[in-house]
This record gives C-alpha cells, structure tokens and sequence, in this order.
C-alpha cells in the first residue's frame, strides 16, 4: 500500500495527555540500534501475536492471533481508540513509539521475511498521537510532516526514515495489519485514501547551497570508525531541512567514504546500506 493519508480521528486531548504521561511508566524497549543516529528509538508492544512481550516483530508468531500486552493496559485510552477504530481482528502487530532528537537512517522494512510473514503483515498505519514542527518522515526524495491525530498508510518497502531534529517527543502508534480481502474493512471511521502524500503534509525545504555541500563532504576529512554514526546523523539531518537533490543521504555518504581514502569506511558504509536497505541478517 502507497504511502497516504486514511483521515483523522478526534483526539480527547484530556484522555490522551493522560495516558502520554502513562507512559513514562512503561519499560520501552531500544530495538534497532544500527538504524538510529541520535537517541534511542523506543518502542514498546502494545498488542502481539498471543499477547506476549517481546521487543521486535521476529520474536513472535505471527500465526497467532493478536492481543493486548500487559503494558497497554496502563493506557486505557489509547486501547479504546484503537478498538474504537480499528477492527482488530486484522491487527498482528500495535506498537508505540516515542522519539526525540534523532533520526533513523534511511531504509527499507521486511526485507528479511518470507512472503508468508509479509502477508500477515502486509501493512502499515500510523496514528500521530503528539507531534512537533522538527518532526518530520522522509520517503525516498520527499519530507513531510504527519500532523496530529492523523491516520497514515506508510509504504515500508520504499526508502524511509523518521526524524526528529529537536525536542519534541514525537509519538505514533504503529499498526501492523494483515492483507484483507478489502482495506475499507481494517477501517471503522470515516476515511478517504488520499493516494499519495498529500502537498499540504510535504515539507517545503530550501536548495541545499554549494558551501553547505562542500562542508559536509568535508567530513570525509574526519570520518572514522568511531564517529562515522554521528557523521551519517549529520546527512541525515541535513537532509530533514535542506533539498539536497535525488538519493541525497546514501549518494553522500558513499561520496564521503570515497574521499576519505579510507578502505574501512568505504565497506562500513557499503555494509550499513546493504544491512538497511537490501537484506536484513541476524547477528
Ligand atoms: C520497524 N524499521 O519498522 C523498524 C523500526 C527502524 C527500522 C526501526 O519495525
Ligand atoms: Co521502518
């Protein structure tokens, strides 16, 4: 499914702020390292295949049918906006998500499943719970902002990424749903497919200038194994405000590899894309 707005859903900003302060109570988990440059992604399960805990999709059956985690149950809100909603006997998957300062390398999802997992959870909702002006979502070329309340189709298997590039503490509800017969049925509100991003959400970013450019292939002057995370995190970022033309994040850090001389930065780089983009092995 393409990446597009579904609708809207009248948040109770009472209820809500309630269960956002809720969550300071719950234990979120910090999956997916190799994918974050800044602070933590935090994720916690708010429904699983059985109901169980876990911190990442492969440590479930996805045959299982899907239940409220022990966690979800301190946000009584946010589980009836998602009964309310949603019919969730498609659901495999709910997870919350909270993120500040930091962006997620650009990459694509289910590049490690089997056909048969990627149809139990063929798609994926976000619904933005609280959100800021530097919180934005890169696909492909493209930023754009999801504003509060609203309901979102993401299409995983293009290039994306998350990024907030200040303070706020950006929270989503992800849902991961099964292929169904018809996508209306996942839906219990009005909604109406926008068919693509619409122009009110994208982010209107200036050229990126040819002295910025030039300063960022610089780093290819400090580049190293240490640092070369923080480095990617500055692209990145970069990349959330500025138009730095078509692939601008991996065409730019391939570029820096190649100026720094430097063997091992080249194949880290070349490693970290093929890890986040092409296929997905477990170490
Ligand atoms: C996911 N993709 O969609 C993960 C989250 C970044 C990579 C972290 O489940
Ligand atoms: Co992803």
């Amino acid at each position: 499914m393409r990446t597009q707005l579904i609708g809207k859903l009248d948040l109770d900003r009472t209820r809500l702020a309630q269960d956002l302060e809720a969550t300071f109570d719950i234990n979120f988990a910090e999956p997916y390292d190799e994918f974050v440059c800044g602070r933590p992604w935090k994720s916690a399960m708010l429904m699983t295949p059985g109901g169980g805990e876990g911190s990442v999709l492969s440590q479930f059956d996805p045959s299982a049918s899907a239940d409220f985690t022990a966690d979800s149950q301190h946000l009584p809100y946010i589980q009836e906006l998602i009964r309310e909603h949603f019919a969730t006997e498609h659901i495999t998957f709910v997870r919350l998500i909270a993120l500040t300062n930091s962006v997620l390398v650009p990459h694509c999802d289910y590049v490690e499943l089997s056909e048969d997992d990627k149809s139990r959870i063929a798609h994926r909702v976000h619904i933005v719970l609280s959100t800021g002006e530097d919180a934005m979502f890169n696909e492909s070329d493209s930023v754009y902002r999801m504003k509060e309340g609203e309901v979102w189709f993401i299409d995983v298997t293009k290039p994306h990424s998350a990024g907030v590039v200040g303070e706020t503490r950006r929270v989503h509800l992800l849902i991961d749903v099964a292929d169904v017969a018809d996508i209306k049925n996942l839906f219990k509100f009005d909604h109406e497919l926008s068919g693509g991003i619409p122009e009110a959400n994208l982010c209107d970013r200036p050229e990126l200038a040819d002295g910025e450019r030039e300063g960022i292939l610089a780093l290819s002057r400090i580049i190293d194994e240490e640092n070369i995370m923080q480095v990617l995190g500055l692209v990145i970022k970069k990349h959330y405000r500025k138009d730095g033309g078509p692939n601008f994040v991996w065409s730019t850090m391939q570029e820096i590899a190649r100026l720094s001389d430097d063997e091992r930065i080249v194949k880290k780089v070349s490693d970290l894309y093929r890890h986040t983009n092409l296929e997905r092995i477990e170490k």
